[in-house]
C-alpha cells in the first residue's frame, strides 16, 4: 500500500505547482473544424503519419483517439467526483465482458456521430470504412458476458457510481471458420493492431500470490495466521472508458492482465539459464492470456482457476488500496461497496476479503465475517448442475492453502447454523455443505456465494422461482428473505439506436429522442400500430434492414439474403438444450416435403434460414450439429426442387458485430430451448425490440416477454416446465416420438441415409443415436408441437399487414427489457446505490 499511494493524493499536491494544471481538463470543440484539427492532430502525433501517406488503420486509431479525447475531460470528472463523494458504490465482478465494438458506442454517447462523419468526408474519409476497421473485443463467451457489457453501459447512463472488474484477455473468444463445414477455432488476435480504448497502469499494480503454505504465529499474545505463498505475479490495470449516453459521465471497466513480477529472474539469468528465466516469465502471463471458451461446462482446469483468484484478489486490493482512502474505517464497507458476483466465477474474491481483513489488516473473525457478508450479492446465470462450479480441495488447498482454511471455517459456522435450526438432519447438512464429497472433495461455489451473499438472484422470473424451488431450495428455505428476482435486460444504445438506425429514426420522428433512456416509452407506439402509413414505414424499415444485411454478408462470407424471404433466425451459443436441432428438423421436413412431392413448393413459405453459433471447441455433439446444419445448407440450397423458396445461411464467427447486424434484419426469432433449461436468455429481448416476432417455449425471459406483447404476437408451443418434470418422472423414451411421428421419422431417415453426407451414413451417426436413444432435450417430444407453431407462423406471415402490426406492438411493448429497468431493480432490491450525479 504505502509503495502504492492513491493516485487522487498525489494528483492534489501536484495541482498546486503550475497554474495550467489547476484548469481543468477541456473537450476539443464540438464542432466540424474543431473535429478535424483534433483527427489530424491524432493522425500527425499520434500515428506519426501525414494524411497523405495514412493507411486505414492509421486513420481508424487517430479517428478512436479523437473521440477518447472529447470523452477524456468526462471521464476526469467522474473519477475525481466519485472519489471525493465516497458515495456507496457497485463493483462488478465478472471473469467476461463482451463489449462490442466501441468506436460507434463512443461517438453515440458523445453525441459526435454527425459532426465525426462530416469531419472525416472533409478529409476525404468515408468514415464507415474506418468503423469496419474496429476489431471487437471478444472478452466473453455469450449470455452473460454480454449481459455484463449491457449492465455497465447502464450504470453509466443512469450515473450510478460503479466499476467494472475483470480480466484484459490477450486472446478473446476463438475466430471461428468452417473447413468442409466444421468448425475450426482460429486464435483471435484482437490486440495486433494495438488497442486505443485502454489505458495501462502499470504503476497501480497489485501482487498477486499462489501456492505456498500457511503458518501460525504470535502477535502480541493473539495466534494469528499468515500465508506464506510461493509464487506470484503482477496484475496490471488497464482502463477502460465507459461512456454514459449523451450524460457527461464516464465510468471505468478495469480489466487485469498478468505480468511476471521481475523481468526476468536475475538468479538464474547470472547463472546463465536465459531460457529457464524466460519460461518463468511465461508461465505467470499465462494467468491472462486466454478466455476459456467453455460455456456451461466448467473444466476444472487449474489455469481457470488461477484466473478466477488473479482477477478477484486484484480487484479486492485495488478497491481496498487505492479506492478508499487511507485509514478508512472498514466496518463500513457494507455501506460504501458491493461486490456483485456474475455468476460463481468470481467467488474465490469472499475467502480473499476475508484474508484481506483477518490476516493483513488484523479484525477479528467474527467481525471480518460479518462485513464480509454485507458486501457480497450473487447471480446466478444457469439451471443445468452441470454448469455449477465446484473446485476439488485438492486443487484448491496447492494453489490457494490460506482460502481452503477460510473456507473449511467458513463451512463450519455455516453448518453448525444449520444443524441449530434443524437438529441432526444430517441429509441436510450434507446436501447443504459448502465441501461436497462426490466424486471427490470439492468446493461448491455457488453454495458459497449464497452463504457469504446479502442477496441471490436469479436472471428471470421462472429461473428465479425454479432456483427457489430446486437447485437451492434448502437454502432459500434457510433464507427466507435472500432470494430474489432480476430479469435481465438489453442495452437500448447498442441494440437499437446504434444497430437499428432506421427504426430508431422512425420511433424518434414519432416520439421524440427521449425513449433512448426510458424505455418505457416505446408503450405510445401502440397508437401507432393502428396507423397504416406508420406501419408502412415500419415495412419498409425492415426491408432495408435485410437489404443492409444482404450487403454485409456477401460483402464479408459472399453469401446473399433474398430480402423477398421471412427471416428466420437463431443465434445463440451452440448447446444441446437450445436445440438448434430441433430447428434443424423443420428445415429438413419442409425440405423433406418438398423433394419427396407430399408437399407443393407453392405452398411452402419462402424462408431464410439464418444460424449464427460457435460451439465450445471440446463439445463433440456440438460441433457434429454444426457439421450438420452447414451440410445440410449445402444441399438445400443447392438443389433446383426448392426453387430457391428455402435457403439455409450460417455466416462463420457470430459475434456481436454481427448481431448488430443480423437482429435489425429478422422476422422470426427461434427461442426454442427445453422449458427450464434457458435461465433467460437475451437474445430473445434484442429480436423482440427489434420487431421480430418470437416462436419460443415457455422458457426463461421468454415468459415475461409472451406476457408482455399477448399471445397473439407470440407463437408459443412446447411442453411447460412441470411437463417436462413430469415425462423425464415416467421415463423418457424418444424412440417412441420417432416411431409414432411420419413425418419426423422421414427427416431422421433422410439425414441417416447421408443425404446430407455424401451418402456416407457414419458422417452424422452420433448425432441420429443421439436423438433417438439419449435426447437429453427432448427434441423429438416437442418436433409435433413445433412443426404445428411454424404452420401458425406460416399462416400469420401471409398476411404482412398484421404482421407488421404485430411486430410494432412487441416493439412497444418490451421496453421492460431495457438493462437500465434491470439495473434500477439491483438497486432497489440489492445494492442500494443511488444515482449520484
Ligand atoms: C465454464 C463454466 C461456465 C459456466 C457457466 C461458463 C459460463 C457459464 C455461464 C453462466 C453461461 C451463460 O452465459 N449463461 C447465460 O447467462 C445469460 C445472462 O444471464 C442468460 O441470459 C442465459 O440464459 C444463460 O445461459
Amino acid at each position: 500500500m504505502s509503495e502504492n499511494a492513491p493516485a487522487h493524493h498525489i494528483a492534489h499536491s501536484r495541482e498546486e505547482r503550475h497554474p495550467l494544471a489547476k484548469a481543468p481538463v477541456t473537450a476539443p470543440p464540438n464542432t466540424v473544424d474543431g473535429f478535424v484539427k483534433q483527427f489530424l492532430d491524432n493522425l500527425n502525433f499520434g500515428q506519426g503519419v501525414a494524411l497523405s501517406a495514412s493507411g486505414v488503420n492509421d486513420q481508424y486509431l487517430a479517428l478512436a483517439r479523437t473521440v477518447r479525447d472529447y470523452l477524456m475531460a468526462r471521464w476526469l470528472e467522474t473519477v475525481r467526483r466519485q472519489l471525493v463523494s465516497q458515495a456507496k458504490g457497485v463493483c462488478y465482478l465478472s471473469a467476461e465482458y463482451l463489449l462490442g465494438r466501441q468506436l460507434g458506442n463512443s461517438l453515440l454517447a458523445t453525441g459526435l456521430e454527425d459532426v465525426a462523419a462530416e469531419a472525416l468526408a472533409e478529409c476525404g474519409i468515408d468514415i464507415a470504412d474506418l468503423r469496419a476497421q474496429e476489431v471487437e473485443p471478444g472478452l466473453g463467451n455469450g449470455g452473460l458476458g454480454r449481459l455484463a457489457a449491457c449492465f455497465i453501459d447502464s450504470l453509466a447512463t443512469m450515473s450510478v457510481p460503479s466499476i467494472g472488474y475483470g480480466i484484459r484477455y490477450e486472446y478473446g473468444i476463438f475466430r471461428q471458420t468452417f473447413e468442409d463445414g466444421q468448425q475450426v477455432e482460429k486464435p483471435d488476435r484482437w490486440l495486433s493492431m494495438g488497442s486505443p480504448w485502454e489505458f495501462p497502469h502499470p504503476e497501480a499494480a497489485q501482487t498477486i500470490s499462489f501456492g505456498g503454505r500457511t503458518e501460525q504465529y504470535d502477535d502480541d499474545g493473539v495466534t494469528r495466521t499468515r500465508w506464506i505463498p510461493d509464487w506470484d505475479v503482477l496484475a496490471i490495470p488497464y482502463n477502460y472508458m465507459v461512456p454514459g449516453y449523451l450524460n457527461g459521465r464516464v465510468n471505468t471497466l478495469r480489466l487485469w492482465s498478468a505480468q511476471a513480477t521481475k523481468a526476468f529472474d536475475l538468479r538464474i539469468f547470472n547463472a546463465g539459464d536465459y531460457a529457464e528465466a524466460v519460461r518463468a516469465q511465461t508461465f505467470a502471463e499465462n494467468i491472462s492470456k486466454v478466455l476459456y471458451p467453455e460455456d456451461s461446462t466448467p473444466q476444472g482446469k487449474e489455469l481457470r482457476l488461477q484466473q478466477q483468484y488473479f482477477f478477484a484478489a486484484a480487484s479486492i486490493a485495488d478497491f481496498l488500496d487505492v479506492v478508499l482512502p487511507p485509514d478508512y474505517d472498514l466496518t463500513k464497507l457494507p455501506d460504501r461497496a458491493i461486490f456483485q458476483l456474475n455468476d460463481t466465477h468470481p467467488v474465490i474474491a469472499v475467502p480473499e476479503l476475508m484474508r484481506q481483513l483477518v490476516d493483513v489488516r488484523g479484525l477479528e473473525w467474527e467481525q471480518a465475517w460479518e462485513i464480509t457478508q454485507g458486501c457480497f450479492a450473487y447471480t446466478c446465470h444457469t439451471l443445468l448442475p452441470e454448469a455449477l462450479e465446484v473446485w476439488s480441495v485438492d486443487l484448491l488447498g496447492r494453489l490457494l492453502p490460506r482460502h481452503l482454511e477460510i473456507i473449511y471455517r467458513i463451512n463450519e459456522e455455516f453448518l453448525a447454523a444449520v444443524r441449530e435450526r434443524y437438529g441432526d438432519d444430517e441429509l441436510r447438512v450434507r446436501n447443504m455443505s459448502i465441501i461436497g464429497e462426490h466424486p471427490e472433495r470439492s468446493v461448491r461455489m455457488a453454495h458459497l456465494a449464497t452463504v457469504a451473499s446479502v442477496k441471490v438472484n436469479g436472471v428471470a422470473e421462472l429461473h428465479s422461482q425454479l432456483l427457489r424451488e430446486k437447485v437451492l431450495h434448502d437454502f432459500h428455505e434457510f433464507y427466507p428473505g435472500k432470494f430474489t428476482n432480476v430479469t435481465n435486460g438489453i442495452t437500448p444504445r447498442r441494440f437499437l439506436r446504434l444497430a437499428n438506425k432506421s427504426l430508431s429514426e422512425l420511433i424518434t420522428d414519432a416520439l421524440g429522442p427521449g425513449w433512448v433512456t426510458d424505455l418505457d416509452r416505446l408503450r405510445e407506439l401502440e397508437t401507432y400500430a393502428e396507423d397504416p402509413e406508420f406501419r408502412e414505414r415500419f415495412a419498409e424499415v425492415k426491408a432495408s434492414n435485410k437489404r443492409r444485411l444482404n450487403r454485409v454478408l456477401l460483402e464479408r462470407d459472399g453469401l446473399e439474403v433474398d430480402d423477398t424471404h421471412m427471416l428466420d433466425v437463431m443465434v445463440k451459443r451452440l448447446h444441446e438444450y437450445k436445440r438448434q436441432m430441433l430447428k434443424l428438423l423443420h428445415i429438413v421436413t419442409l425440405y423433406d416435403g418438398i423433394v419427396s412431392g407430399r408437399v407443393p413448393i407453392s405452398e411452402v413459405t419462402p424462408r431464410t434460414f439464418i444460424f449464427g453459433a460457435k460451439a465450445a471447441p471440446g463439445y463433440r455433439i456440438a460441433k457434429d450439429i454444426i457439421h450438420l446444419i452447414n451440410k445440410v445448407g449445402s444441399v438445400v440450397n443447392a438443389d433446383p426442387a426448392v426453387e430457391g423458396r428455402l435457403k439455409v445461411l450460417f455466416p462463420p464467427n457470430y459475434n456481436v458485430t454481427l448481431a448488430e447486424r443480423i437482429i435489425p434484419a429478422a422476422d422470426l426469432s427461434e427461442q426454442i430451448s427445453l422449458a427450464g433449461k434457458e435461465a433467460s436468455g437475451t437474445g430473445n429481448m434484442k429480436f423482440a425490440l427489434n420487431g421480430a416476432l418470437t416462436i419460443g417455449t415457455d422458457d426463461g425471459a421468454n415468459v415475461e416477454i409472451r406476457q408482455l406483447v399477448g399471445d397473439d404476437h407470440f407463437f408459443l408451443f412446447g411442453m411447460t416446465e412441470p411437463e417436462v418434470e413430469e415425462l423425464a418422472a415416467k421415463g423418457y423414451v424418444p424412440s417412441d416420438f420417432y416411431r409414432a411421428d411420419p413425418n419426423l421419422r422421414s427427416a431422421i431417415d433422410l439425414i441417416a441415409s447421408g443425404a446430407f453426407s455424401g451418402g456416407d451414413r457414419s458422417v452424422f451417426e452420433p448425432v441420429i443415436s443421439n436423438l433417438l436413444y439419449n435426447d437429453r432435450f427432448m427434441v423429438l417430444a416437442d418436433y409435433a408441437a413445433y412443426i404445428a407453431a411454424q404452420e401458425r407462423v406460416d399462416a400469420a406471415y401471409a398476411d404482412a399487414d398484421t404482421w407488421t402490426r404485430s411486430a410494432i406492438l412487441n416493439v412497444a411493448r418490451c421496453g421492460f427489457f431495457s438493462s437500465d429497468r434491470s439495473m434500477r431493480d439491483y438497486i432497489d432490491r440489492i445494492w442500494h446505490t443511488p444515482p449520484s450525479f
